[in-house]
C-alpha cells in the first residue's frame, strides 16, 4: 500500500527529496548517438531516415511520406464514436484557441512617435506525434488546432509507423480535420531531424512542437541550438499530477485521477497533498483497488512507487507544497476551491473542484495538454495559440516627433560613445529637409 507521509515531522531534507522529481539523466552516450543521427540525415537526407526508420521502428519503408489519399482512405475507417469524440474535442479545443488569437496593438508614447506590435503566423511548422505504447490523436488536436488558427502556410506532421508502416486511423482523422497537409512516417531523433535540417522530401520547418522521449527531447535541444536551426516549443518530459484534496473529496475519484496519470509511464510522478489523514487513507484503498484492474497495472506500478501521498498540517501547507513543486498538472478537489486559486499560479494547467478530472484536459475541455513538466511550471508557459505566431514590433516617427525626441536618443548616444548612432540623429535634425517637413 501507499505509504502516506507526514509532511511536518520531516526535515527539510526529506521534504526536498519527496519533491525530487526522478532524475532525468541526460548520459553522454545518448548525446553522442543523437548529434550522430542528426549528421546522418543531414549528410544523406531521406535514404539515412529510412535507413534509421527501419533499425528503430523495425519497419521497411521505400519513402518518408504517407500518402494524403492513404491518409484520407486510413481516416474513414475511423469507428464512429471515435470520430465523434474527435470532432467534440476538436471544436472545444477550437473555441478556447481561438480566443487566444493575439491583437497587433498601436501607442503613440509621445507626440509624433507611434510603437506598433504585430503578430505573424510562423511559416512553417513541424508536429512529432510520439509513438511508443499508446497512440495519441489527442495530441494531434493539441498542436494542430493552434497550428491551423494560427494558419501557419507549412504544416506537417510527423509520427513512428506502426507495423504495417503507416498510422493509426484515429490519427490520420484528427490530422485531416486540423488541415495537416503533409505527412510523414518516422520517430525519435531521425524525424527531429529531419524536420530541422530538411530532406529531399520532408521540409525543413521553422518549429518544431510536440512531446517526445529522452531521443527526441535531446534532438530538438541539439537542433534549435544550431545555427539557423529551428524554433522548439517546451522542454518535456515524463507526466506529472499533484492533487490537493480536503475531506470533501471522493478518494476514489482522486486515486482515479492519480493513476490516469501514473499511467502514461514508469516515469511519471503523482502526489496527492492533504490535511485529512482519513481522505488520504481513503485514497490508499482506493489504490490498490483500482490498480489491480488496470490493464497499464505494471507501468502504473513503477510510477506509483516514486509517487507520495503527504499529509499537511494544514491546506495552507498544501498550497505551498504544490506552489514549490509546480507540477504539470494541478487538480484542487476541496469545498471552496477560488480562494486558494489566487496562490496557485505554478501549474501548466489546473483542474478544479470534485468533477474535473485530469484526463478532461488530455483531451476535451478546450484547454491544450502540452505543458511544462519538471518544475518548469515556474517559468514556461503552457503551449497555446500565441506559440504558432512570432511577435514584431514597428515605431514610425514624425518631423514633430524627432524634434521632440532626437535630444534623448543623442544624449544616450554620446553617453555610449556611439557617435554614428549620434549623427543617424543630428544630421536629420540639421537637414533642410526636416526644417522643411516640420514647417
Ligand atoms: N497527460 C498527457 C497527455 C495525454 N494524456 C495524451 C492522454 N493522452 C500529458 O499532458
Ligand atoms: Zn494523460
Amino acid at each position: 500500500m501507499q505509504a502516506i507521509i507526514r509532511w511536518s515531522e520531516m526535515t527539510p531534507e526529506a521534504q526536498q527529496q519527496a519533491l525530487e522529481r526522478p532524475v532525468q539523466a541526460v548520459s553522454g552516450t545518448l548525446k553522442t548517438q543523437v548529434a550522430s543521427i542528426i549528421d546522418a540525415i543531414a549528410e544523406q537526407g531521406d535514404q539515412a531516415f529510412l535507413e534509421l526508420t527501419a533499425r528503430f521502428d523495425g519497419v521497411t519503408l521505400t519513402r518518408p511520406e504517407l500518402p494524403m489519399a492513404r491518409v484520407q482512405a486510413l481516416a474513414e475507417q475511423t469507428p464512429d464514436a471515435v470520430k465523434r469524440a474527435i470532432d467534440i474535442a476538436y471544436t472545444n479545443i477550437r473555441t478556447f484557441h481561438t480566443a487566444q488569437q493575439p491583437q497587433n496593438i498601436q501607442v503613440t508614447t509621445m507626440p509624433g512617435v507611434i510603437c506598433e506590435q504585430r503578430f505573424a503566423p510562423l511559416q512553417s511548422v513541424g508536429l512529432y506525434i510520439p509513438g511508443g505504447s499508446a497512440s495519441l490523436p489527442s495530441t494531434v488536436l493539441m498542436l494542430g488546432v493552434p497550428a491551423q488558427l494560427a494558419n501557419c502556410p507549412t504544416r506537417v506532421l510527423i509520427s513512428p509507423p506502426n507495423a504495417e508502416g503507416e498510422l493509426t486511423p484515429a490519427i490520420c482523422y484528427a490530422a485531416l480535420r486540423c488541415g495537416i497537409l503533409a505527412v510523414y512516417l518516422g520517430g525519435g531523433a531521425q524525424a527531429i531531424a529531419a524536420l530541422a535540417l530538411g530532406t529531399e522530401t520532408i521540409p525543413a520547418v521553422d518549429k518544431i512542437f510536440g512531446p517526445g522521449n529522452a531521443y527526441v527531447t535531446e534532438a530538438k535541444q541539439q537542433v534549435s541550438q544550431r545555427v539557423g536551426g529551428p524554433a522548439i516549443d517546451l522542454p518535456a518530459g515524463p507526466s506529472e499530477l499533484l492533487v490537493i484534496a480536503d475531506d470533501t473529496a471522493d478518494p476514489a475519484f482522486v486515486a482515479a485521477d492519480l493513476l490516469s496519470q501514473a499511467e502514461h509511464g514508469p516515469d511519471s510522478q503523482v502526489i496527492c497533498v492533504s490535511p485529512s489523514q482519513a481522505l488520504l487513507e481513503g485514497v490508499q484503498q482506493a489504490l490498490a483497488i483500482q490498480l489491480a484492474a488496470l490493464p497499464r497495472q505494471t507501468i502504473a506500478t513503477q510510477a506509483m512507487a516514486a509517487s507520495s501521498l503527504i499529509l499537511t498540517d494544514s491546506m495552507q501547507t498544501a498550497v505551498n507544497i504544490s506552489e514549490a513543486y509546480a507540477p504539470e498538472h494541478l487538480s484542487v478537489q476541496v469545498s471552496e476551491p477560488e480562494p486558494w486559486l489566487a496562490q496557485l499560479t505554478r501549474a501548466g494547467s489546473i483542474f478544479v473542484g470534485h468533477y474535473t478530472p485530469e484526463s478532461g484536459g488530455d483531451y476535451a475541455t478546450g484547454t491544450n495538454h502540452v505543458l511544462p513538466t519538471y518544475g518548469f511550471a515556474r517559468n514556461y508557459s503552457s503551449l497555446g495559440l500565441l506559440d504558432f505566431y512570432r511577435r514584431y514590433t514597428l515605431q514610425t516617427v514624425t518631423p514633430a516627433g524627432l524634434q521632440d525626441l532626437g535630444q534623448a536618443i543623442i544624449d544616450l548616444a554620446a553617453e555610449e560613445s556611439l557617435d554614428a548612432h549620434l549623427r543617424a540623429v543630428s544630421l536629420r535634425l540639421e537637414s533642410e529637409r526636416f526644417q522643411q517637413d516640420l514647417a
